[in-house]
């Protein structure tokens, strides 16, 4: 059987999945990182779905998602959340960067889809350490999948080999086969 939790190196823009998700920042207008990324490679449709949203809903605050169509990208759909502003730990960061993970998968099961990306979120502009946020990370996805039907499938996409060792070493911890 395949794994439920794969971890990918490479760029989260050419997954061929129901949904990747964006670490965006609140205005939801784009910026750099794996937002300016994933807005280059969907094109001019992605900025357009979420200029709706920010009209129906306002900024989305910090471990909140919302979801778009996914313009050019292989993918179906992009869920955006917003990550938490690293700020040395004690300011709720790491239950904010549980519940953006959490409200991610929320979002992809309402929707039914089956297989959902994820990048490092908070780990790059927003200063996030890398080993603390890969274990948020890797605990709430498997917490998650254990308990509902959807999403099946997780992958964590990795830009570097060193990011994807973090997430392969706590996965094999827990018991699960990581290999993509
Ligand atoms: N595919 C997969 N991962 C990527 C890609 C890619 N194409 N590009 C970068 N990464 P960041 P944050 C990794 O800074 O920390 C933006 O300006 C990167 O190596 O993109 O949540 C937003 O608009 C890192 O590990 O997101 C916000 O203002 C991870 O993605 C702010 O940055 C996240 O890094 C959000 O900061």
């Amino acid at each position: 059987m395949k794994p439920q939790i794969e971890v990918v190196v490479g760029d989260i823009t050419t997954q061929h999945v129901d949904v990747i998700v964006n670490a965006a920042n609140p205005s939801l207008m784009g910026g750099g990182g794996v937002d300016g990324a994933i807005h280059r490679a969907a094109g001019p449709q992605l900025l357009e779905a979420c200029k709706v949203v920010r009209q129906q809903q306002g900024e989305c605050p910090p471990g909140h998602a919302v979801i778009t169509l996914a313009g050019d990208l292989p993918a179906k759909a992009v869920i955006h959340t917003v990550g938490p502003v690293w700020h040395g730990g004690e300011q709720n960061e790491a239950r904010i960067l549980e519940d953006a993970y959490r409200n991610c998968l929320n979002l992809a099961a309402a929707n039914n889809y089956c297989t959902i990306a994820f990048p490092a979120i908070a780990t790059g502009v927003y200063g996030f350490p890398r080993a603390a946020a890969a274990e948020i990370a890797v605990n709430t996805v498997s917490d998650y999948l254990t308990r509902r039907r959807l999403p099946e499938r997780v992958y964590f996409v990795c830009y570097d080999e060193e990011n994807a060792q973090l997430y392969k070493r706590l996965l094999t911890q827990r018991g699960q086969d990581s290999d993509a």
